[in-house]
């Protein structure tokens, strides 16, 4: 039974934090949107405008308002890290987004002072542990209907490099989907990576790769192939195929109709991520804060997971410089997470 409605400040007002933003005041139940901040100030206060909310001076402002119960984090990459651990410092809640942080030292920082904390704050923004064609080949394969996984392949498509070509970043901004959902999807962890660069397409400067085809082994032995291709032009496209020993599963393109006019067949190519994945998005939010109100327990991606692929991407990063596999090697997993 739901009793309050959680305040929501969303700190970054970029695409993703735009549209956490608009589903948070108008489409997840038990949420409202009370503050936001950007350091484009005229676009936060134009979104505030839209969905009447305050625009504050600073992402610190915003974490430590009074109309504040919990925070969403959708800034660049290297401010995720220091947020983060305001919001600790703060005892409130934070959908973070991916990733934990760009570089080791600072997601450990996070780990760190959460396991001091005792207790989870912080989802990580891995949503597509939340939309439905990933959650049915997790269901199916839990269930035994392909019997044991032995290979996954992925293909991660985007239309254009949202920063640029910049194979290190891509890996850790981009490839970390599915560094996460793989790991996610087979309950286990990875013993080593090797990338592999493609032919590079004609926008990709010197010395980067994309398209690239990264390879990992886990635990058990099975082989997950993940082809990142981060100017492929034609649209956004996210594939992934799990082979069993008795059967496959294929959540395909996610389109969910065929269409056929004018002497032509096919399915609708999204532009971006928001086409493809809005509904787990939603998703995400609304089991969030479902988690805050005390609806369900702590749920979706830890500061463990994102910390787990943030060690991952970073040796994925070491393998674009070396020959052969990189071992990846996880600590313990500290209690907080059992
Ligand atoms: C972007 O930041 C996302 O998170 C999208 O889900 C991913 O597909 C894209 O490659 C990233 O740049």
């Amino acid at each position: 039974m739901r009793t309050m409605t959680i305040r929501v400040g969303v700190i970054g007002t970029g695409n993703i934090g735009t549209a956490h933003a608009l589903s948070l005041a108008r489409e997840v139940s038990g949420s409202s949107v009370t503050a936001l901040f950007d350091v484009a100030s005229e676009r936060a206060e134009s979104l505030a405008a839209d969905i009447g909310a305050r625009a504050l001076p600073s992402a610190q402002a915003v974490i430590e308002d009074d109309h504040v119960d919990a925070v969403v984090i959708a800034s660049p990459d290297g401010l995720h890290a220091e947020q983060a651990l305001a919001c600790l410092a703060a005892d409130k809640p934070v959908m973070l987004e991916k990733p934990l942080a760009p570089t080791l030292v600072d997601a450990q920082r996070v780990l760190d002072a959460e396991v001091l904390l005792g207790k989870r704050l912080i989802m990580l923004g891995f949503m597509r542990r939340f939309d439905p064609g990933y959650v049915a080949m997790k269901t199916a394969l839990d269930e035994g209907e392909i019997g044991a996984a032995l290979m996954v392949h992925n293909k991660h498509r985007n239309a254009f490099a949202p920063y640029g070509v910049d194979s290190a970043m891509n890996l850790t901004n981009s490839a970390v989907h599915e560094v996460d959902v793989n790991r996610w999807l087979l309950g286990e962890d990875y013993t080593w990576v090797q990338v592999m660069p493609g032919k590079p397409g004609p926008d990709v400067p010197e010395g980067q790769f994309d398209p690239m085809l990264v390879t990992f082994g886990t635990a058990s032995g099975v082989l997950v192939t993940v082809e990142l291709f981060m100017t492929a032009h034609y649209g956004y496209e996210v594939h992934c195929e799990i082979v069993g020993s008795e059967g496959v599963l294929d959540m395909g393109d996610g389109s969910l109709i065929s269409r056929a006019s004018a002497g032509r067949r096919g399915t609708h190519v999204p532009a971006d991520w928001l086409g493809r994945f809005g509904e787990a998005y939603r998703a995400e939010l609304q089991a969030w804060i479902d988690s805050i109100e005390g609806v369900t327990g702590p749920t979706g991606a830890s500061t463990w997971d994102g910390y787990v692929a943030a060690l991952t991407c970073r040796q994925a990063v070491q393998a674009l410089t070396s020959d052969g596999a990189v071992r990846i090697e996880i600590p313990n997993r500290p209690a907080l997470y059992g």
